[in-house]
């Protein structure tokens, strides 16, 4: 009875560390990246939110849900801005594919960030920017927006 009952903690032992391992990568706060072929299942409340890189004016947080959007492969990233939150004329290497899941973001094209030549699209809504299409866009209250693409972005 011993004998199976040790058996048993070893094989429990073996079997729940490799996912005990890969729980501590996803909670790594320096590398927010994720393996493309890793599971991932998470609930809004669950992301884990981080300062948005250098590239972005300060204020926002981002998140990597899936792969790593600095590399090869594709990747999901989420983008969380305060209300007024304005990022300026830009492009992109690959398409940058936007959903927006709260709040409103207004996109525009061109050299010049102008208002009045955004589109405000509602949470739900859809916008793609193709591949070195100068852009820029703006929050209208606080607002989420989930962009995914083939990195490196
Ligand atoms: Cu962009």
């Amino acid at each position: 009875m011993k004998k199976t009952t040790l058996l048993f903690v070893v094989l429990c032992a073996l079997g729940i560390w490799p996912i005990l391992a890969q729980n501590d990568q996803g909670k790594s706060k320096s590398h927010p990246t994720r393996k493309a072929d890793q599971h991932v299942a998470v609930n809004a409340n669950e992301v884990h939110w981080m300062d948005a890189p250098p590239s972005l004016p300060p204020g926002a947080q981002f998140a990597v849900l899936a792969g790593n959007p600095g590399s090869p492969g594709l990747y999901t990233i989420r983008l969380k801005m305060p209300s007024g939150y304005k990022i300026p004329p830009h492009t992109h290497p690959t398409a940058e594919n936007v959903t927006v899941i709260s709040g409103a973001m207004s996109f525009g094209m061109g050299d010049r960030f102008d208002e009045s030549a955004g589109k405000k699209i509602k949470a739900g809504g859809f916008a793609s920017m193709p591949a070195g299409m100068k852009h820029f866009g703006w929050a209208s209250g606080p607002t989420v927006v989930q962009v995914h693409g083939a990195g490196p972005f």
